[in-house]
């Protein structure tokens, strides 16, 4: 029996043990909260891109807020705002055009949030921005020009569908393949107009330079990417003609399709873009704000390839 003087202490004991003191745990580190402004959904590239790097985020715990801006820097501009409103912990962009950004990057800045811009460039200061994350755009069109003079042995009447207008991807890609054909001069593009990066694009663009232009003089397609590519090969054999044999192609991004493409004999080329941006991004992200120096270019490549390795890399790339 518990004496007199030990019941109080007792009772305070029983008392304790009724509430279950919850120690907090040394708090969860919060998940990053991340905002990612994304061009839109143009080509098979963009769309891998995208999946790519909400798959990332996933893998990671990213708290991912994703944008599909259509196209439009406007509201590219409207979701940063949305994002500082939210007060995220960083910021990805991938700008659809080059300029026009000085305005929002400032406020951006000014907000304490951290920006990677991936994917095209920006014309602002690399101050505004703590990274990018990019392919040389002018490497691959001198790749892609390179191949083609091969192919021809430097002399070939050429067609160019350029990306969207105002993009570093259509201005660098054109700058590398133009700086290689300068080398020869039996090389030259005859006609060049944008199919905006897009499949129906490079079909409507394709079926004009047709009732414009003697094909019989074309010896090559070169596209910005594959997208419009594909479009132009369907009108070309739609008018009866003989892309990836009587008119050499090449273009960028080896999505999926393409290889598809050359496996029916009806495209030769392309130079890979890697839609893998994502994880590079993160980690620059993760570094800025554990206070490390980070760089300010993180590149990412690809390589050419051809009719023939087709089969093995479309058995790759759709597993
Ligand atoms: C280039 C990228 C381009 C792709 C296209 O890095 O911006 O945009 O080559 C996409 O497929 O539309």
């Amino acid at each position: 029996m518990l004496t007199p003087t030990l019941r109080p202490l007792a009772l305070v004991l029983l008392l304790c043990a009724c509430f279950v003191f919850v120690i907090p745990a040394a708090a969860q580190d919060d998940p990053l909260t991340i905002g990612f402004a994304q061009v839109g959904s143009e080509s098979a590239w963009r769309i891998a891109f995208t999946e790519a790097t909400l798959a990332e985020a996933e893998a990671r715990g990213i708290n991912l807020l994703f944008s599909d801006a259509d196209n439009s820097q406007e509201t590219q501009i409207a979701a940063l705002r949305s994002f500082i409103e939210q007060g995220v912990d960083a910021i990805i962009l991938a700008p659809v055009v080059e300029t026009g950004w000085d305005t929002v990057l400032t406020e951006v800045r000014d907000a304490g949030i951290p920006l990677v811009v991936v994917d095209r460039n920006v014309t602002s200061d690399p101050s505004l921005y703590i990274s990018r994350v990019s392919s040389d755009f002018v490497q691959e069109g001198r790749l892609a020009a390179a191949w083609l003079a091969q192919q021809t042995s430097g002399e070939c009447s050429i067609i160019e569908l350029e990306g969207t207008v105002g993009s570093s991807a259509a201005r660098d890609r054109q700058i590398g393949f133009n700086d290689v054909i300068a080398l020869f001069p039996n090389m030259d593009i005859i006609f060049s107009q944008s199919g905006d990066f897009t499949r129906e694009g490079g079909r409507e663009v394709m079926e004009g330079i047709m009732l414009s232009e003697d094909m019989s003089d074309v010896c090559a397609i070169w596209a910005h990417n594959d997208d419009m590519m594909i479009g132009a090969v369907e009108s070309l054999k739609a008018a009866g003609l003989n892309p990836g044999t009587d008119i050499l192609t090449i273009s960028v991004d080896a999505i999926p399709d393409i290889f598809g493409v050359m496996m029916a004999g009806d495209a030769n080329a392309t130079v890979e873009l890697s839609p893998y941006m994502a994880a590079p991004a993160f980690d620059a992200i993760e570094s800025y704000l554990a206070g490390e120096t980070i760089p300010a270019w993180i590149p990412v490549s690809g390589s050419l390839y051809t009719q023939a390795t087709a089969a093995e890399e479309y058995a790759n790339r759709t597993r």
